[in-house]
């Protein structure tokens, strides 16, 4: 890893960017996700790189969805993996939800290379590696184990791409897509888009599920039952515009 000072402004953001480099570097996460990573950069330097008051929303009722749900699953990708191995793990243990590892630029090698790296993170099983299911996609997203995404009835996405997200609630899930860019397929196309960087998103959604966890299913679902995804997705567009509109009063 490069030596970036602490005390430099830009600490957080390139210290993300260095994870994803070594990422790369040992096999987990794919060449095109150095250019997503640049995408969701810029993108999060126009929701403020912070977790907006609609983004802490969705992560909240998101954690609701994952507790209530019969068979939760978090699907992991090469920036993930990357970016919040830790986390997923801890969130997977606290909503009962299997983490499987699921690529677009799929390879045998790189899913076991995945699933080996969560493992040394903590996790005690890791799906993915059977992929004996297919959903109707024509890429490496299509191959699915059984028992887990293919049966799952909520499924957290981060970082997805737009077929398979529509593909997943074609089928009656429950799709929970984190993506920072609002306007992305994935982030019209989920049941709950959280627009936040998937390492606050996730660092937010741990300390949630640990409060969450002590309410009754009831509680749960009143929190659920306001949601309303498209004034989510209105509501963080208008924030990148407010904070626009902040920047040309301040020049
Ligand atoms: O590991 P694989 O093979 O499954 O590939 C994973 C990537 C991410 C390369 C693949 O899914 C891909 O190409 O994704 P896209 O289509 O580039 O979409 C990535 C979306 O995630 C974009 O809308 C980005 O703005 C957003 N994004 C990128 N980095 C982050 C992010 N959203 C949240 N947090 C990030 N750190």
């Amino acid at each position: 890893m490069s030596d970036i000072p602490k005390d430099h402004p830009r600490y957080i953001s390139l210290m993300t960017r260095e994870r994803i480099v070594e990422g790369v570097d040992i096999g987990i996460t794919s060449q095109q996700g150095l250019v997503a990573q640049g995408r969701g950069e810029c993108f999060d330097y126009l929701v403020g790189e912070r977790t907006t008051t609609s983004a802490f929303l969705a992560e909240k009722v998101a954690v609701c969805m994952l507790l209530l749900a019969k068979r939760p699953v978090l699907s992991v990708n090469g920036n993930a993996a990357a970016l919040v191995p830790e986390f997923l793990v801890e969130l997977s243990e606290l909503v009962g939800a299997p983490l499987e590892v699921n690529l677009f630029h799929r390879s045998d090698e790189r899913v076991e290379r995945i699933i080996s790296y969560l493992k040394q993170k903590g996790a005690s099983e890791v799906l993915g590696g059977k992929g004996d299911a297919r959903l109707s996609l024509d890429h490496g997203r299509a191959i699915v184990d059984s028992d887990g995404i293919y049966k799952a009835d909520v499924v957290l996405v981060p970082l997805e791409d737009g077929d398979r997200c529509q593909k997943l609630v074609d089928m009656g899930k429950t799709v929970i897509a984190i993506d920072l860019n609002p306007m992305s397929r994935t982030s019209r196309t989920a049941s709950v888009t959280i627009v936040d960087n998937v390492v606050r998103a996730l660092a937010n959604m741990v300390g949630l599920a640990t409060e969450l966890k002590k309410l009754d299913p009831f509680e749960l679902q009143n929190i659920v039952k306001e949601y309303d995804n498209g004034r989510i997705l209105s509501e963080s567009v208008r924030e990148i515009r407010d904070g626009l509109d902040g920047m040309i009063i301040d020049m």
